[in-house]
């Protein structure tokens, strides 16, 4: 078994639906537990900002599922909301889940790199993940409550709790 950390993500076709949605796909994947989940935050727009504001979350999942096939299941999951992949990069999505953390893995692959290389750059990520895993230190030892204390919180606030 291992322990991989989500971060969720929306800011189209009512974000915050489409969180408690995808928690409820993610809650049913066969082989995997949500063990812990973030309260839904509500976050301005990192990268570009032509673009509205978002809803992010980030969850614990104890999962027998390799990386790989995590990352299948999840772009299903984003693929099943309507997500579209237009060119424009960093735009607006209806549903972004990403491989934040897998156990003390390090993994830097065409299709895939753990830990998640935006982790310590962004609030959205590091407050919802230091509400459930304070202690938790990273593969290269930092300690996640640590840099969420010191990143700064750009309008960050907690929007409700996700039960
Ligand atoms: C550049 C900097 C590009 C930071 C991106 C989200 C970035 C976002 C999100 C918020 C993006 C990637 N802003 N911007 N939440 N994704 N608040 O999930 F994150 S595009
Ligand atoms: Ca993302
Ligand atoms: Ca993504």
């Amino acid at each position: 078994m291992s322990l991989a950390y989500i971060g969720l993500g929306s800011n189209l076709s009512d974000p915050q639906a489409q969180i408690v949605a995808a928690l409820t796909k993610l809650r049913s994947l066969t082989n995997c537990s949500v063990e812990a989940v973030s309260s839904l935050y509500f976050s301005r727009p990192m990268g570009p900002q032509d673009q509205p504001d978002y809803m992010n979350a980030v969850i614990a999942l104890c999962t027998e599922l390799t990386p790989i096939e995590l990352l299948n299941q999840l772009q299903s999951i984003e693929n099943k909301a309507g997500r579209v992949r237009k060119d424009n990069r960093w735009g607006a999505r209806v549903l972004d889940l990403d491989i934040l953390l897998f156990d003390n893995l390090v993994m830097n692959t065409e299709r895939l790199i753990v830990p998640h290389y935006g982790l310590k750059l962004r609030e959205f990520v590091l407050l919802p993940l230091a509400e459930i895993a304070p202690n938790l230190n990273l593969p290269d030892g930092d300690n996640v409550l640590g840099l969420a204390n010191q990143i700064e919180k750009n309008g960050l606030k907690i929007h409700s709790q996700l039960s």
